[in-house]
């Protein structure tokens, strides 16, 4: 087991992937894992280029996140924000805490350099030492956009908001009717991360998101098609436990893409390889035991361990689980 690739979006990613790497530091210790990361969410804001999943793995892996939120840094204040939002700028109900701020700051001036993401994620990678290879899926910027349904606010029922507005002002609560990925037409897979794929003894897709961050890596042009052709093996580990999104509001992004909120839709979803999917594995929680046998008739190998991502020796768990399978 020498090079592991993870597609990962934010939080859900970032903690298997910590658990991935405390079970292979004693399982594989020369395994090299790299992580594909999810660029949709990212927006510039106040000037700034904002990358969520990014900085969460970043921080995760790096031992600077705050534990309880899964994103942002730990003991935050919030001076500069509420700065901002005194002239009237910026977003409100979006946290850009002052610690957390030095990152995009130091980001942007990067990327005004000439730096590429994937150059100046490197950058910040230096402070953070992930102990992975980190990569964004693309250094062209790829934003994703949710249609409304229905008017809120300021805004009409068929308006387009950046999924971040949906997700944090409004909770994935509103009604939306389809996604859409802003940029993907002229984004191509960053350096390496086609060869992390295409060389890869195993790739994991963890519990993240599948619709806006798993899927979103999917849609960028070559990868889906780089996944089909590895050697490596492909395994994912659902985000839905007892048919209920784990975290986030991962059900109302399947619903707005009519897929089932359960550990089997989303394994179907995904699809076998054999069949012209992805997975030939797919790890589900104990209570989705029921749904191994319509797995396996679908040629996905599968089993059923704990998948709750409650601290470490949990998430190390499932990631020996995985390499199990
Ligand atoms: N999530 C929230 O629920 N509220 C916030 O105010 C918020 C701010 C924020 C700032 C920087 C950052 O990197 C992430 C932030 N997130 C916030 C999390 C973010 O919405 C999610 O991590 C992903 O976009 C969804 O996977």
């Amino acid at each position: 087991m020498r090079n592991v690739t993870v597609l990962a979006g934010g939080v859900g990613g970032a903690r298997f992937t910590r658990g991935l790497l405390a079970h292979l530091a004693t399982a594989a210790p020369d395994a090299a894992v790299t992580v594909i990361v999810n660029t949709g969410d990212d927006m510039w804001l106040d000037g700034l280029r904002i990358c969520p999943d990014l900085d969460t793995v970043m921080y995760t892996l790096g031992g600077g996140i705050n534990e309880e939120q899964g994103w942002g840094r730990p003991e935050e204040t919030r001076r500069a924000s509420s700065e901002i939002t005194a002239y009237g700028r910026g977003w409100s109900w979006f946290t850009l805490g002052d610690l957390d701020l030095a990152t995009h700051i130091v980001r942007t001036d990067l990327l005004r350099s000439g730096s590429t993401l994937s150059e100046a994620t490197e950058f910040l990678c230096r402070r953070w030492q992930p102990g992975v290879r980190l990569l964004p899926m693309s250094d062209q910027p790829v934003e994703t956009y949710v249609c409304l349904d229905e008017n809120i606010d300021e805004h009409a029922a068929g308006d387009y908001i950046h999924f971040e507005e949906w997700w944090v002002r409004y909770r994935a609560r509103v009604a939306v009717t389809r996604f859409e990925q802003r940029g993907l037409a002229n984004a191509v897979a960053a350096p390496g991360v086609l060869d992390a794929i295409q060389t890869a003894d195993l790739i994991v897709l963890p519990p993240s998101n599948p619709v806006v961050s798993i899927g979103t890596i999917l849609a960028v042009p070559g990868v889906r098609d780089a996944l089909r052709s590895t050697r490596a093996l492909v395994a994912g580990v659902s985000p839905i436990i007892g048919g209920a999104a784990v975290r986030g509001m991962a059900d109302a992004c399947l619903h707005t893409i009519g897929v089932d909120t359960s550990a089997l839709a989303v394994g179907l979803h995904y699809g076998a390889r054999s069949q012209g999917g992805l997975l030939d594995a797919w790890l589900v929680d104990e209570t989705d035991a029921a749904a191994l046998p319509a797995l396996t008739a679908a040629g996905i190998r599968s089993a059923a361990a704990p998948l709750w991502m409650t601290d470490l020796p949990a998430t190390t768990a499932m990631a020996a689980a995985v390499l199990a399978l």
